[in-house]
């Protein structure tokens, strides 16, 4: 077993952040404005008497509410961001004490839904890039769930298969990184020096460019020709496939690991590949991702069953090939190691421009946030990028006794026939089998909910085990972000509301983790629960005081009155100190400044939608759906515009009404307000007691200036239609009209 005596360093460290006591002296500071704003709310109240102002009480208490809204959201945030804790691996030590053969098997799952959507050739980086990890090969098996049964897509992996047995070859020889072939010749292009390296690397590139034609022309075509189906047996499985709603399990060991004969061209053992579309009934609910992970869970079980599972979307290629031995530096450490049950990576994203448009980088959650989750034990589980214990998402609860595990797992054994093994998976992955069992329940990942790795996660930590949230430098996996707003927000509606419909049923940590799992850790929880209510204060302080300044009520002191200091404290202080981070964690400030925008955006629409879609659920009046966000963009033009960092609109939605209206009404308001200010020349700004409305009205102008770009100055097919245009200026007309008269 393992090398050494008695005494092992730690394989892994955590260290606190820096910088935690002016973060602390700022939060207090904060603290104590808003205490003064709540004074300043109660005491300042208008009173009955004001009769002629009576709209003034009720816009009054709602800026009362709204800002006891936002306290406590920022008191959430202060407990998430408390004492965040960043982790550093040692593999040198793993190498050391572990031999190759007592390394754990690792079963690498990677989940596609719609080829369409996910197109194969996308699909197959991510493959080929966990395939080709830094791991002894005869460990590693890796399934891909196909929800969109699809035998495009089940070409591509045959393709894969045989194109593997060069690139991980190639890999190993050059120690090639990334490890994803499409990424990989993307960089590297002209940095080949090594004349060793040269004609090998322009072979290995033109065996991919022709796998990869052949893949895309097979996809464009939209079926299998006929001489490709001849190919392998595999194919006369979609024969009894009538729609992809209904069809039977196909599960193909297309590399079967344990065949000694499943070589590459040096005679090293490839990896385990296998193929699964889990059986599809009009009958049978299918729980979108969560189904098919459970499937992958119980035929994986059954073919590899290796201890770790690694998941991964099939847009997140692997950027590290060594992050699996990162990862056992956390699961084998001897002390603290028995208590984890997953290790979740940063998300990143290969996709983003240089001042991340739409904000898809999250970086302070990446950065700060998720570390201070981590602090109190528990990061969540995002879905993607997450490596688990098999046996903790299976439904094992922790136990302090002694935890003695064998993972010693050599080559499995050959005891049946490839063929025999995929008939004996296939009933593993039919509806009826999860009929009167705990699958997703106790066992597996949770059904019934849109961010079921959210609370998979937490129950996890509920049953006594512990996470680790790893950020390394160098990011583990890359991912695809959203170019296109409509996507980008319809993603956040969709994690608004899942966390949200988690925070109104039986799982709400506070009562689900209660006694479980430590008070700081529910409460970060909420944070991300409470972000689609958050909608209605939002709105709110977009909307009231601007009409509130139209209509001659102020609602803030004003300037020379000494109780504007904590308003503007926390407005502005809150804001640079946000910069500030943003600055510190390698961001830039037109990044920060866009993630300012999409905030609101965000809250305006995402939320709001997010929100209302709960409440009707709630009464029962619609269900739940599920929305894929189409990430590859067929129209050149808006990639292009996508690198040149203009906000694509280019679609009539909903949402986009609601955004142009917003900007409209605060736009109109600003415009009165200053033609006020112009012609009353009594007043200085200083004394004016609407001089925060209108600071906060210009504010709201300036942060949607790319809205009214898209309104009226472009004339690309990404600007806002004029039909949304038109409706929007006549519903912030209308709006206007109703308060002035
Ligand atoms: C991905 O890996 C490459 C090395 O192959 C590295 O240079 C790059 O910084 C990594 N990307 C990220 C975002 O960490
Ligand atoms: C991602 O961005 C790069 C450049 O930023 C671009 O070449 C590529 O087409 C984009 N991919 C997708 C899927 O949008």
């Amino acid at each position: 077993m393992a090398k050494g005596d008695d005494h092992y360093p730690p394989l892994f460290e955590t260290k606190p952040a820096k910088g935690i006591v002016p973060f602390r002296l700022f939060s207090a500071s904060i603290f104590i404005s808003i205490c003064f704003i709540m004074v300043y709310r109660v005491n300042q109240m208008p009173a009955k008497e004001e009769a002629a102002l009576l709209g003034r009480k009720w816009a009054w208490i709602g800026m009362l509410l709204a800002e006891l809204w936002f306290s406590l959201c920022w008191i959430l945030n202060v407990v998430v961001k408390w004492k965040p804790v960043y982790r550093y691996t040692y593999k040198d030590r793993l190498s050391q004490r572990y031999d190759e053969e007592v390394l754990p098997g690792i079963d690498i799952f990677v989940c596609t839904a719609d080829a369409m959507v996910e197109p194969p050739s996308m699909v197959i980086n991510t493959v080929l890039s966990v395939m080709a990890y830094d791991y002894p090969p005869e460990k590693l098996s890796i399934y891909l769930s196909d929800d969109g049964c699809s035998d495009l897509t089940f070409y591509a992996l045959l393709e894969v298969s045989r194109f593997a047995e060069q690139w991980l070859p190639f890999c190993r020889k050059f120690k090639v990184e990334p490890r994803s072939p499409e990424a990989y010749f993307q960089r590297a292009s002209d940095q080949v020096e090594d004349s060793a390296m040269a004609s090998e690397w322009t072979s290995i590139k033109k065996l991919y460019e022709d796998m990869k034609a052949r893949i895309e022309t097979t996809t464009k075509l939209g079926r299998i020709p006929e001489e490709i189906g001849k190919q392998h047996e595999g194919f006369r499985k979609w024969d009894f496939v009538s729609s992809r709603q209904d069809h039977q399990t196909i599960v193909q060991i297309l590399i079967d690991g344990r065949d000694s004969k499943s070589v590459d061209i040096e005679g090293q053992p490839l990896p385990t590949l296998v193929y699964l579309a889990r059986e599809k009934s009009p009958k049978y609910h299918h729980n979108f991702k969560a189904g098919a992970m459970n499937a992958l869970l119980r035929v994986s079980s059954r073919i590899s069953n290796g201890p770790i599972i690694l998941n991964v979307d099939c847009d997140m290629y692997s950027n590290n090939s060594e992050s699996v031995r990162d990862v056992l530096c956390f699961f084998l450490d001897e002390e603290k190691g028995h208590e984890i049950a997953f290790v979740q990576f940063a998300q990143a994203f290969d996709n983003l421009t240089k001042n991340d448009v739409y904000s898809s980088s999250s970086r302070l959650i990446c950065e700060v946030e998720l570390p201070g989750l981590d602090s109190y034990g528990g990061p969540c589980y995002i879905g993607s990028g997450c490596f688990h214990r098999r046996e903790c998402l299976c439904g094992k609860k922790y136990s302090k006794s002694i935890y003695k595990e064998e993972w010693k797992h050599s080559r499995l054994k050959m005891e049946e026939s490839a063929s025999v093994l995929e008939e004996l998976c296939r009933v593993l992955a039919n509806c009826s089998y999860e009929d009167n069992t705990q699958w997703g329940k106790e066992m597996g990942l949770k059904y019934g909910c849109p961010v079921e790795d959210i609370i998979t996660g937490l129950a996890i930590q509920c049953r006594g085990w512990k996470s680790i949230y790893y950020n390394p430098e160098r990011k583990g996996f890359l991912g695809v972000a959203p170019p296109m707003l409509l996507q980008s927000l319809v993603q956040h509606k969709r994690w608004s509301e899942g966390d949200f419909q988690i925070l109104l049923s039986k799982h709400c940590p506070l009562l689900y983790g209660y006694k479980k799992i430590p008070l700081p850790l529910q409460l970060s929880y909420c944070q991300y629960m409470l972000w689609a209510p958050s909608c209605l204060a939002s709105l709110y302080y977009f909307v009231v005081p601007s009409l509130c300044l139209l209509k001659g009520i102020a609602l803030f002191p004003e300037m020379l009155n000494p109780w504007v200091i904590p308003f503007v404290y926390i407005f502005f202080g809150n804001r640079l100190y946000s910069l500030g981070e943003y600055l510190c964690y390698g961001g830039t400030f037109l990044e920060w400044l866009n993630d300012q925008r999409m905030r609101i955006f965000r809250r305006s629409t995402s939320y709001l939608f997010a929100f209302f879609d709960n409440i009707l659920k709630l009464l029962r009046i619609t269900k739940s759906s599920f929305i894929i966000t189409a990430k590859v963009v067929d129209d050149e033009n808006v990639s292009i515009r996508y690198e040149q960092e203009l906000i694509e609109f280019g679609a009539t939605s909903p949402m986009f009404t609601i955004l142009a209206t917003l900007a409209l009404l605060n736009a109109f308001v600003f415009a009165v307000g200053l033609k006020r200010l112009v012609m009353d020349d009594h007043q200085t700004f200083a004394a004016n007691p609407f001089a925060l409305q209108m600071i906060l009205c210009g504010l709201l102008v300036f942060i949607n200036l790319p809205v009214f770009r898209g309104m009226f100055f472009r004339m690309d097919k990404g600007r806002i239609p004029t039909s949304t245009t038109f409706q929007s200026i006549t519903l912030a007309l209308v709006a206007c009209s109703i308060i002035l008269y």
